[in-house]
């Protein structure tokens, strides 16, 4: 049930009978042209350009991008629950203030990935038809619940530095719009990384009860977090494909390794232990070791199992049901103004 798979529409007119493509023999000079595309696409990669939307690509190529992209953006809309739970509850205005900014610029950061991907010829309705059916995949760490206060400054730390960690590479993809799109999504983690720092930091300096809260929410992250990178490399098939396309740049174990050797150290200035009896720095390998990740879990979690995927993709659903007056509101406003300016132009 939860695959990443999009049906690309076969460009039929609405009440006309649908065109299926039906496969035919490529003539010779046809199989040329082809040829010649594929190897100038190849060279665009292999020169480390940026491959635009009007440019052409082969179809596994593009496929693999919508896949990605939409992926990406359902988990930015679907980011926003977990944090989104805690905006009547956060302790001050400040704190207050900060987290509606930082749930928004996660909506914000779906909407410039919808685009992107809208790009390749996908509309906005297949890819929310393929995450509210449960089809399309989004971010395991998503369906974990946010039980404290604590949690939200966890999120900041360690989701948003996971993120960073394996979104800064996707700034330099080689698909023009999901790189540019990148550049500023990332300047924006940045800030939400910093100021779930900020509050742990707050939080550490408080009362015991506030200090054990942060450790109990590090303790239900970590491990999600570690997983949050993917399996590993030898598990991961769309990897090798994926470098060669510059789509990613960094592989999963990689990037899972530079993030515990980062963060270890923040966990240090914080004074909270991260719940591991194996991380310990390796002198000969000038890295951490760390224990093993519960892949189990992870795949339980992916496959529509974890702790809270049917609550989030039932609120989702609803949230965008109820908000079908806004679209339909938007689109009888543009239809006016479509009518007024055609009337003046007249
Ligand atoms: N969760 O062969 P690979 C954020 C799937 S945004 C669920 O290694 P690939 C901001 C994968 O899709 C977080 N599924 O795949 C924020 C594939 O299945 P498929 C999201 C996962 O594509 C912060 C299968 O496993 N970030 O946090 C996961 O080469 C705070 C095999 O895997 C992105 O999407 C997972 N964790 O590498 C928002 C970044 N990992 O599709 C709110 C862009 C793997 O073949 C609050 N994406 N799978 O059926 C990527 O970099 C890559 O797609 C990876 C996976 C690294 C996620």
């Amino acid at each position: 049930m939860y695959t990443q798979s999009l049906d690309v529409p076969d460009g039929d007119a609405p009440g006309k009978p649908a065109l299926k493509a039906v496969a035919r023999p490529l003539s010779a000079a046809d199989a040329a042209a082809q040829a010649a595309l594929q190897t100038r696409f190849d060279e665009r990669i292999d020169a480390d350009a940026k491959i635009e939307p009007q440019d052409w690509m082969p179809e596994a190529y593009r496929k693999t991008l919508v896949r990605q992209i939409s992926q990406h953006a359902h988990s930015e809309i679907i980011g926003m629950q977990p944090e989104g739970n805690w905006i009547s509850r956060a302790p001050s205005l400040k704190r207050k203030a900060i987290l509606l900014a930082k749930v928004q610029d996660e909506g914000g950061h779906g909407l410039y990935l919808y685009s992107a991907a809208e790009t390749l010829g996908t509309s906005r309705e297949q890819m929310l038809d393929g995450l509210h059916s449960g089809r399309a995949k989004y971010s395991s760490i998503f369906n974990y619940p946010t039980l404290l206060w604590a949690d939200v400054g966890v999120i900041g730390w360690l989701v948003d530095g996971a993120a960073i960690m394996n979104q800064v590479p996707i700034c330099r993809c080689s698909f023009g719009p999901y790189a540019r799109a990148m550049i500023r999504i990332c300047k924006e983690e940045s800030f939400h990384q910093r100021q779930g720092y900020e509050s742990l930091l707050a939080q550490m300096k408080g009362t015991p009860a506030q200090r054990d809260m942060v450790q109990d929410a590090v303790n239900r992250w970590w491990w999600p977090v570690l997983a949050m990178f993917g399996p590993p490399d030898a598990d991961s098939p769309n990897s090798a494909q994926g470098m060669r396309w510059g789509i990613k740049r960094i592989s999963n174990d990689e990037l899972r390794q530079k993030f515990v050797d980062a963060t270890v150290p923040q966990a240090r200035v914080l004074g909270v232990t991260l719940p591991d009896p194996h991380l310990k720095w390796n002198e000969a390998r000038q890295q951490h070791d760390y224990g093993a990740i519960d892949w189990d879990e992870f795949w339980a979690t992916v496959n529509g199992n974890g702790p809270c995927n049917q609550e989030r993709l039932a609120t989702r659903v609803k949230a965008h049901t109820e908000g079908q007056w806004v679209r339909d509101a938007a689109l009888a406003h543009a239809a006016k103004q479509r009518a007024r300016s055609l009337k003046e132009v007249a």
